[in-house]
């Protein structure tokens, strides 16, 4: 699938241009001006599932490096810098690895699963890190995080 049938091209346009130098970019704001933050879960799956370029159901940190070639051709790189920063704050389970698995589509926070009676994780599950724990997948769901990123 093509991005250009998902988003608009005159945002994703305006989006690279405002993100044309290096070192510049910040992902919100990205996601923002390309139109992402209006999109539904399905849609953002979409534009996710075009990033990740092999198929792993997890854009990883070389993909992520290319992610504006996923939006345009001519999309720059990102310097290791932006990579390391946009991963650290999309990557909610700490993994090192953005998810896209889109099965579980609640967008809870790890309270409200909690309460209503997931598996209560371990505290050896527990990640400092991101204060979140990386058990009870079905709440920790990658695209929740991604979405949730995007706020
Ligand atoms: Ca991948």
């Amino acid at each position: 699938m093509a991005m250009s049938s998902i988003l608009n091209a005159d945002d994703i346009k305006k989006a690279l241009d405002a993100f044309a130098v290096a070192d510049s970019f910040d992902h919100k704001k990205f996601f923002e001006i390309v139109g992402l933050k209006s999109k539904s879960p399905d849609d953002v799956k979409k534009v996710f599932t075009v990033l990740d370029a092999d198929n792993s159901g997890f854009i990883e940190e070389e993909e992520l490096k290319f992610v504006l070639k996923g939006f345009a051709k001519d999309g720059r790189d990102l310097t290791d810098k932006e990579t390391k920063a946009f991963l650290k704050a999309a990557d909610k389970d700490g993994d090192g690895k953005i998810g896209i698995d889109g099965k579980n589509e609640t967008s809870k926070s790890d309270h409200e699963c909690l309460e209503q009676g997931s598996p209560t994780p371990a505290l050896e599950d527990y990640h400092p890190a991101t204060f979140r724990f990386t058990s009870a997948p079905k709440c920790l769901n990658s695209l929740t995080s991604i979405h949730s990123s995007l706020q």
